[in-house]
């Protein structure tokens, strides 16, 4: 019983150290707090749900089991060491600490089980998106294209670290992906080379860029801000230079950016054939332009 209490008052105290440290990188949104160990704080329904489950389902379970089994080392250090004990027992069953120590764990992995699943379903289970967002991995850097309103694919790449301070840099992105608050957005992922990982922590959303595979993820970012991320997966010896950068903008800015891009509510049908002709007839000449001197680089060749 003391134990249990003692046990209890452990996992109080450590609760507490998070929350100190909770209310501290509340300070920092959107990135990381220097000499903070919690996750980062929440800026995403979905975040808030991991948050919850792992400060209040996983690290209760993971502490207790931790000083339980802790407590169970050095009672049998200190209680059935050759010393205290120089006559050991001869019996190798018990049943019913079998059958305990078979279905407590089982139960304990129902338990998680539950909210576990119930996280998994609601990253899976998209609401209606407002806006989608084509983020694609390259050696090193992101494009993003968007559609709904439509923006034409462009490059976001590492801010160099003149341009910004040393807390930012390998954050920061040049061109950075903009989304407006408060709305679904729905994030299409894939690679161009290799493996790459579209990831940004306060939003809760860490997803694979797999060359020849779309994959998707969503968020509803609810406070204007700006949010970094990083790429996740060793990509190569410039993945720690493609930053992921999110600006979290109102409605009215984000509608004045995609017009800053170009972009619009939905491509036009009386526009689209005249831009596909520019480059159509820009792409006839260049043919022939590179054709003679490859053509000319023949006979040389000879
Ligand atoms: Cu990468």
């Amino acid at each position: 019983m003391v134990m249990l209490k003692r046990a209890s008052g452990v996992i109080s105290a450590v609760a507490g150290v998070g929350f100190a440290v909770q209310a501290r990188a509340a300070e920092l949104l959107g990135q990381p707090t220097p000499g903070a160990i919690d996750l980062q704080p929440a800026a995403s329904p979905l975040k808030h749900q991991a948050i919850f489950f792992h400060n209040w389902i996983l690290m209760p379970i993971i502490t207790a089991i931790t000083l339980f089994v802790l407590a169970l080392l050095i009672w049998i250090i200190i209680r059935y060491n050759k010393k205290s004990n120089p006559v050991p027992a001869r019996w190798s069953h018990n049943t019913l600490v079998e059958v305990i120590w078979t279905v407590v764990p089982v139960l304990i992995l129902m338990f998680i089980a539950v909210f576990s699943f119930r996280l998994l379903y609601a990253f899976h289970e998209m609401p209606h998106p407002d806006v989608t967002v084509k983020a694609t991995g390259n050696q090193w850097y992101w494009t993003y294209e968007y559609q709904n309103p439509t923006v034409a694919e462009f490059t976001s790449t590492v801010t160099p670290e003149a341009r910004t301070t040393p807390q930012l840099y390998r954050l920061a992105a040049d061109n950075p992906m903009v989304v407006p608050v408060n709305k679904v957005v729905r994030v299409l992922v894939t690679g161009a080379d290799v493996i790459h990982a579209f990831a940004v922590p306060a939003f809760g959303v860490k997803i694979d860029a797999v060359p020849g595979r779309l994959n998707q993820t969503w968020f509803k970012a609810e406070r204007i801000g700006t949010y970094y991320g990083q790429c996740s997966e060793l990509c190569g010896v410039d993945h720690a230079f493609m930053p992921i950068q999110v600006n979290v903008v109102s409605q009215a800015d984000f509608d004045a950016w995609v017009k800053s891009k170009g972009g619009g509510e939905a491509p036009v049908a009386s526009s689209a054939p005249a831009a596909s002709a520019a480059p159509a007839v820009s792409g006839a000449s260049a043919p022939a332009a590179s054709s003679a001197p490859a053509a000319s680089s023949a006979p040389a060749a000879h």
